[in-house]
């Protein structure tokens, strides 16, 4: 069993040109993990602390990257890498703060996950089989997970009136490799009806990959991705799903789109309108990041569509036990940077799937090239993985590892 030698850090810039970490962690038989760390726009207010060295998304992560050569290599040296719950553990403490602020939830999940690659190298394992034996978690029916496809980009990952965050397409079937062909088809035939609607000046392209569509009335998309959907040669090969990222245009007790405001109630009838008459796979953050009751209320009244947590719950343990006690969610997001360590990453989606509730990894609107979040969808069977439109490189590289573990489950 390998001990861990060096942790160190570098700063990288994300798919929006912001600096991030990337994190290493080597061990002293030779092998190294590395993980380049995320960052989300519409972030939860539950989520780990991202540790910035001022204000604003641009800055610099330079004391971040200080805390892991620091501190955290210091805690860590000598530690066993294979031993991940104690890794994290230390991690944990080390911070002691809640939100982990003091170190920076970005300085620890780089450490986290880079000492799980570094542990898989060092075992010789493909990473989903090592993270596998660090927990069991129920799978659900399908062996790949449903590729969501974010083809229609607005609320902060667009500078655009369109309020809703995600419009996603889900092709309906289980081989990544086919997914992502009737995903970049998709996509060319909705650029296609797009500068045929609007104009070839429409198609400006958001922080995902997907079209910034300028409209205001978030229908619009939905008849859209129905047009392009009927033109198919195989209609029933797409579902759509949608991200509302509702905390981000909730303003006074309202959910503004353009003039007009929404109560909570208008809200809840759109949505369960928009969910029947186009035969929406799940909804997103349908509500505010506080709304357990209205949750809880669509997921009565649209028992055929899943209603999902991302703000909600922000990969916590405590807010996902909630949801699931109040009955609000059929599943939930994962994304191991909102929590802040892969163990707890983990326990969250061990907690979700012993109680039914699916659970949907997720990539971050400003993305790195790592691909760590497939390995991670692919161990546990998940239901399924948000990895943006097939366009940009670091979108692509995730759906190009499940379909590189696809090939190795046919040799
Ligand atoms: C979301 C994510 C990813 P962000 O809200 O689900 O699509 O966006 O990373 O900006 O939080
Ligand atoms: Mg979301």
């Amino acid at each position: 069993m390998t001990k861990i030698s060096r942790v160190s850090a570098s700063e990288i810039r994300d798919s929006r040109g912001n600096p991030t970490l990337s994190v290493t962690v080597a061990c002293e038989d030779g092998s190294q993990g590395t993980f380049d760390v995320p960052s989300g726009a519409s972030t939860g207010r539950y989520e780990a602390f991202e540790l910035r060295d001022g204000e604003g998304p641009q800055s610099h992560v330079l004391k971040a990257i200080a805390n892991v050569k620091g501190e955290i290599n210091g805690a860590l040296l000598g530690v066993a890498v294979t031993e991940q719950k104690k890794i994290d553990d230390i991690l944990c403490a080390l911070d002691g703060t809640k939100e982990k602020s003091r170190l920076g939830g970005n300085a620890l999940i780089g450490a986290s996950v880079a000492a799980a690659k570094a542990a898989a190298t060092s075992d010789k394992l493909e990473l989903f089989v090592y993270l596998r034996k660090l927990v069991r978690i129920a799978p659900s029916e399908r062996e790949f997970p449903f590729l969501y496809m974010n083809v229609i980009n607005g609320g902060k990952h667009a500078k655009t009136r369109l309020m809703f965050q995600e419009y996603m397409i889900v092709p309906q079937t289980e081989s990544p490799q086919e997914a992502v062909s009737i995903g970049k088809d998709f996509l060319a035939a909705l650029e296609k009806e797009i500068v045929k609607d609007y104009g070839a000046q429409a198609l400006v392209i958001g922080d995902e990959g997907g079209i910034a569509l300028d409209v205001e009335d978030p229908e619009t998309p939905l008849k859209l991705l129905n047009e392009v959907r009927d033109s198919l040669p195989n209609p029933h090969s797409v579902r759509f799903a949608l991200d509302v990222a509702a905390s981000s245009f909730f303003q006074h007790n309202h959910y503004r789109i353009g003039e007009k405001k929404l109560s909570r109630e208008e809200l809840l009838e759109r949505i369960a309108s928009y969910t029947t008459a186009y035969n929406l796979l799940s909804v997103e953050d349908p509500f505010e990041e506080n709304d357990f009751t209205s949750f809880s209320a669509l997921t009565r009244s649209v028992p055929q569509t899943k209603v999902v947590g991302d703000d909600l719950t922000t990969t916590n343990e405590a807010r996902v036990r909630e949801a699931i006690d109040k009955h609000c969610i059929g599943a939930v997001i994962i994304k191991p940077n909102q929590i802040g360590t892969l163990s707890e990453t983990l326990a969250t989606m061990a907690l979700a799937r012993a109680n039914g509730i699916e659970c949907i990894i997720s990539h971050r609107s400003g993305e790195t090239l790592d691909s760590f979040i497939s390995d991670l969808a692919f161990a546990f069977s998940v239901f399924g993985i948000k990895v943006g439109a097939p366009r940009a490189k670091e979108r692509l590289v995730k759906m190009e590892r499940l379909i590189t573990i696809e090939s190795l489950q046919n040799t």
